[in-house]
């Protein structure tokens, strides 16, 4: 990004951008024939214009990645916190309900009135007016930084949009200017002619764009904030089964590894959709649907009265690569699957459960991980004490104990058709990943990182290890390929989550190749060979290089 406008300057460069800069001043001197010059309020234009385009781009994108990564929101948000209660009352006296619609309609006259003096600016002296746009990116970054439910990516769109901006603002003003010098200085009519239709055509090409964008981005927002208003007013009820306490040594609180729980705003996201679905409380509603002696159906509400345990279970991604990051531990709140299809009733000779996203996603689970007595396969609405974030499927998702979540943790969900692994197929089995997607035992160091240079004497090593629904018997370190060592292996919350492990080793100065192994609670250790993540998981040793300095 940073480099188009850069080439947009030596692009100009090469055509001679020294008359064109100054231009202005030249022609100033010399009288008008025929064709009347752009003036300012052409330069103003091509500024909103590029203002547009800009914001527009970013609330695509906030559309496309997050609904909560809104550069605009974030900034609203901002203005929100910064203004003194004083003014917030009066505002909401004087616009009531409107005020967000009057504060959108103030930071939309605001931004216009700066990116018109841009476009002013630019033209007159190149990359003035894209500092301005500049300080925009700056204004947006600012804001989304100080938000609370900042991801690790919402600082990217402020920082995306400001680069849009500039690109059309240089694009748009090298028209204007190519109007502007060839207006005085062509006899012909038709160059002159040219160059304003040149001009013209990209400011209309870019103000249809961006209202085209902003109409599309403003049609997802709309969605996205109706889906965050209900979820908004959701009051989860207390679990039927609480979670069992996690010990108090589980977390083995060494600086640098992730914590215990993954915190909803941090919880790898991983789906197919391209906008994040937008479902209704109110009108969701399940089908249990397929080899069933009677199809069942679920309201929101039916499922809120259910008697609902909350559970802690770590989840993870079939393409988390080894020592990746595509896991997250989460207290989970929802109804046991299994009294779901207890009242369906499956037929004999039924093996998969076939579930369907809002979306039209699909996993192919086994029909005995959800039936399973002492397997908490939930249908589940809270996460970390919370209605499910967007992103993670709200309002309704299903969450399995020990399946990779391709075949298993159907966000958005809207039907379970009870089948069979012999007529049907999950959304990736036919896209080369293995039908069947039980979660291979694994471990992972955390602390130190790779690469990063740590100092000689004793050196904390420290990760986590999982293998969901059997539980971590033993995790094991090597430095150098020399003999294993037990590591201190924290207690799990049960055997359905990661467990942290940390072992002190004394390192003198030098490079190490340093191995993690973990055994699963039936004595299986975790498999050495290398393998990528496709078709059924990735496996082999997490291994990291240490570099230990005096
Ligand atoms: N509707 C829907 N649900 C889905 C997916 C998807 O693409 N669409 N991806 C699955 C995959 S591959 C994973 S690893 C988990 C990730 O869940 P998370 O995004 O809440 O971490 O969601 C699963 N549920
Ligand atoms: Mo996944």
């Amino acid at each position: 990004m940073k480099s188009s406008p850069q080439q947009h300057g030596a692009v100009d460069d090469g055509a001679g951008p020294g008359e064109r800069a100054e231009s202005p001043v030249q022609h100033q001197a010399v009288p008008h024939q025929s064709v009347p010059r752009p003036g300012a309020r052409w330069g103003a234009a091509a500024g909103i214009a590029a203002a547009a385009g800009g914001l527009a781009a970013g609330e695509l994108l906030a559309g496309f990645a997050s609904p909560s990564l809104s550069p605009l929101t974030a900034v609203g948000g901002a203005v929100i916190d910064a203004v003194p209660p004083g003014v917030k009352d009066w505002a909401i006296t004087l616009f009531g309900t409107a005020d967000k619609a009057a504060l959108l309609a103030g930071m939309g006259l605001a931004i216009a009135a700066l990116a018109a003096l841009a476009g002013v600016l630019e033209l007159r002296r190149r990359w003035a007016g894209a500092f301005v746009m500049g300080i925009f990116g700056l204004a947006g970054l600012a804001a989304v930084l100080t938000r609370a439910q900042a991801t690790p990516l919402a600082p990217m769109l402020p920082v995306l949009a400001a680069a849009a901006a500039v690109v059309l603002l240089r694009f748009l003003v090298r028209r204007l200017q190519s109007w502007e010098g060839s207006a005085p200085g062509k006899a012909g009519p038709g160059g002159t002619a040219g160059s304003r239709r040149g001009f013209l055509q990209a400011l209309a090409a870019t103000s249809a764009a961006s209202a085209l964008g902003g109409v599309l981005a403003g049609f997802w927002r709309g969605a996205a904030i109706a889906a965050t208003e209900a979820r908004a007013r959701i009051t989860l009820p207390p679990p039927a089964s609480a979670a069992p306490p996690i010990p108090a040594d589980a977390e083995a609180g060494v600086p640098g590894t992730p914590p215990l729980v993954t915190p909803n705003p941090g919880f790898y996201r991983i789906d197919t959709a391209l906008a994040v679905p937008t479902v209704n409380p109110e009108t969701w509603v399940l089908k249990v649907t397929g080899m069933v002696a009677r199809e069942v159906q679920l309201s929101f509400a039916d499922l809120l009265g259910k008697p609902l345990v909350e559970r802690h279970m770590t989840i993870a991604c079939v393409s988390n690569g080894v020592g990746g990051d595509l896991i997250g531990n989460a207290r989970w709140l929802g109804w046991p699957v299994r009294e779901l299809l207890a009242l369906a009733v499956p037929h004999q000779g039924a093996d998969m459960v076939l579930s369907r996203s809002a979306d039209g996603w699909t996993a192919g689970t086994p029909l005995e991980a959800l039936t399973d007595d002492g397997r908490d396969a939930l249908l589940a609405v809270g996460m970390n004490g919370e209605p499910l974030p967007l992103e993670h499927g709200f309002p309704v998702r299903l969450v399995v104990p020990g399946l990779y979540g391709y075949v298993s943790a159907t966000k958005w969900v809207t039907e379970l058709k009870v089948t069979r692994f012999a007529d049907d197929a999950g959304y990736w089995t036919p896209r080369g990943w293995s039908a069947r997607g039980p979660i291979k035992t694994s471990s992972r160091i955390d602390v130190p990182r790779s690469g990063r240079p740590v100092s000689a004497g004793t050196v904390l090593l420290a990760g986590v290890a999982w293998a969901q629904h059997t539980g971590i018997q033993k995790v094991e370190l090597r430095v150098n390929r020399g003999p294993w060592r037990e590591a201190e292996l924290a207690p799990g919350i049960s055997i359905d989550t990661w467990y942290q492990w940390k072992l002190a080793v004394s390192l003198v100065p030098g490079q190490y190749e340093v191995q993690v192994r973990a055994t699963d609670l039936s004595g299986v250790a975790q498999d050495e060979t290398e393998r990528p993540p496709a078709p059924d998981g990735a496996t082999g040793f997490h291994t990291v290089r240490v570099d230990v300095k005096s």
